[in-house]
């Protein structure tokens, strides 16, 4: 199989570029003309497009390396097809050097005025094979001093953004584009009261750039009378790009290299430019949130404690605002505490819970006027034997019956399957003088609720006394959060993943409740159900949460 040697081609007027992008790896299939790697100098950047078709045998730069007309980039394998573009860049810009350089790097159109000062018009140098492309950013205004070569514009079409330098110093007099607009070579930019200086300083861009040097004689219209010459071939080797193509961030080449100085993470920039482009004050704008604590970028965050550190590290990573600092000591006396072990996790999980997973909550009620009744004579029998069944068992067990009848309710998502459990696990929320914790009782299908309220009762003392080790709080398949002890009528509890669903339990009251003929004082128990509308749906949902009303009911239901 031929190997072929793609090198950089004809990249203009640029010695020296960085890699600031390798867009294929060793392996990949390449077509002719396809981008290989993103380069850089301060004031453009280009794709540099593979001269021949292949498979990637080696990858010869690196991020970060410096490249230059000749250097190897990679080698393809098996080339066969279309090759012949591909040397077609260095040649041809060698040829009529003026159109693809330009492109490049716009070089300033010399403006013959300029010698000796006077009023000089900045037009659209030759920008290779782009039409119509749009100005979008405009960087000075009348008034302004302007350097020889300082950018003006930085324009874009939907592969390439390039900024225009000034082809004088001087005053800027006049300014005649706006965002916006769309500019083709030798449009007017606007007007420099030239300082006299560029007369000097003309022959520099000419000489760094061949554009300049290929029309040294037009005077009024420079630029346009280079423009035949960037319909030539070689155009797709210099595609100066930014943003729109691959994964770079929506910024000028100047702006990038200012945050790459300051090690500021563009990704994480909210640009406030057109289109969402990054300006200069955007990466200055982050750098002092940053610096003043009010923002952490993603690799700060990541070191960050689990929790978030006070609530504002996540909101950062998911593009909110940051959280807000106060100093409460301005409104009356304060004291700082650390939050606790058990508070740190539980809320670290909750928080990602809540985050990731579509919660949705049925509110229901059950009557549970007979089984209270049931309970309490229960009690009173067992008061000699110690063990006092709350309701909470009674739910745990119901739960079963539920999940028993709607096994979805009894899953868990893996990727793209659910996991369905032949096992019954329930968690139940315990309050402790730490925090919350969830102890779990295994295989509650085959346990009586005399059993069940004995186990909750050891687990729930071994929670208060911080004694539960993972083995006690791992494997549920549904949890319980009863509130029912201490009051509210709902709530929304969280799913505690990778659980699908959670009940929420609030404390009984007699309600009056029409039988057909007479309002009754029944005992009613508020049910608030939240799951994972990804995995279930809203009419499952009320049929469980009505199930659970059935079987608290008429307990005897939990046999069938
Ligand atoms: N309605 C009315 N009364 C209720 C009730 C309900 N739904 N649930 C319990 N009660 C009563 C009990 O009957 C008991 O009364 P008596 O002392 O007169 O018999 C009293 O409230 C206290 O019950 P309890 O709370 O000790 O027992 P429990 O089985 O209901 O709960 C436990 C045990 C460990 C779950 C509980 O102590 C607890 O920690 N609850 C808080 C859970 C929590 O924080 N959940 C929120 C998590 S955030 O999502």
């Amino acid at each position: 199989m031929a190997l072929v040697e793609v090198q950089v081609p004809d990249i203009g007027d640029f010695d020296e570029v960085s890699v600031i992008e390798v867009m294929v790896k060793p392996g990949d299939t390449v077509k002719a003309e396809q981008s290989l790697i993103t380069v850089e100098s301060d004031k453009a950047s280009m794709e540099i497009p593979s001269s021949a078709a292949g498979v990637v045998k080696e990858i010869k730069v690196a991020v970060g390396d410096k490249v230059k007309q000749g250097s190897l980039v990679l080698v393809l394998e098996g080339a066969g097809e279309a090759a012949a573009p591909a040397p077609a860049p260095a040649p041809a810009a060698a040829a009529a050097p003026a159109p693809a350089p330009a492109a490049a790097a716009p070089a300033p159109a010399p403006q013959a005025p300029a010698q000796g000062g006077g009023t000089v018009e900045i037009r659209v140098p030759d920008i290779g094979d782009f039409k119509d492309v749009a100005v979008i950013e405009i960087m000075v205004k009348p008034g302004d001093s302007i350097k020889l070569e300082q950018s003006l514009i930085t324009v874009e079409s939907d592969k390439a953004s390039m900024e225009i330098p000034s082809s004088a110093a001087g005053v800027l007099k006049e300014l005649k584009v706006k965002v916006g607009d769309t500019v083709n070579i030798g449009d007017l930019l606007g007007t420099v009261e030239a300082s006299g200086a560029p007369a000097a300083a003309s022959p520099a861009p000419a000489a760094a750039a061949p554009a300049a040097a290929k029309s040294e004689t037009a005077a009024p219209a420079p630029a346009p009378a280079a423009a035949p010459a960037p319909a030539s071939a070689p155009a797709a080797a210099h595609n100066p790009t930014v943003a729109p193509t691959g994964a770079l961030p929506h910024a000028s080449p100047s702006v990038r290299k200012f945050a790459r100085e300051l090690g500021v993470p563009l990704a994480e920039v909210k640009g406030s430019g057109p289109k969402g482009r990054i300006t200069q004050d955007d990466v200055q704008g982050f750098t002092k949130s940053v610096m003043s604590g009010a923002v952490q970028t993603k690799a700060q965050a990541a070191k960050a404690p689990a929790g978030g550190g006070g609530g504002g590290g996540d909101g950062a990573a998911l593009g909110l605002i940051p959280w807000p600092k106060v100093d409460f000591t301005k409104f009356g006396e304060i004291e700082r505490k650390p939050m606790g072990r058990i508070k740190k996790i539980s809320g670290a999980n909750l928080h990602r819970n809540w985050v990731m997973i579509p919660h949705v909550t049925n509110h229901d009620d059950a009557d549970i006027t007979d089984l209270e009744a049931f309970r309490v004579s229960t009690n009173k029998e067992n008061e000699k034997s110690g063990v006092k069944v709350t309701m909470l068992a009674f739910l745990i067990k119901a739960s079963v019956a539920a999940l028993k009848k709607f096994p979805e309710f009894n899953a868990s998502l893996d990727g793209d399957e659910l996991v369905f459990k032949k096992y019954f696990h329930i968690g139940f929320a315990a309050d402790t003088p730490n925090g919350l914790v969830v102890p779990v009782i295994k295989d509650a299908d085959k346990k009586g609720v005399l059993q069940i309220s004995t186990e909750m009762g050891e687990l729930a003392k071994k929670a208060r006394d911080g004694k539960l080790g993972p083995a006690d709080m791992s494997g549920a398949c549904f949890t319980i959060s009863s509130l029912g002890g201490i009051g509210g009528r709902y709530f929304t509890p969280i799913i505690n993943a990778p659980e699908v669903a959670i009940m929420g339990v609030c404390k009984s009251a007699i309600e009056p409740k029409w039988d057909g003929k007479a309002f009754q004082p029944r005992l009613m128990l508020p049910l608030s159900l939240s799951w994972d509308h990804r995995v279930i749906d809203g009419a499952a949902a009320a049929r469980f949460n009505a199930y659970v009303g059935q079987v608290l009911a008429d307990f005897r239901r939990v046999m069938l």
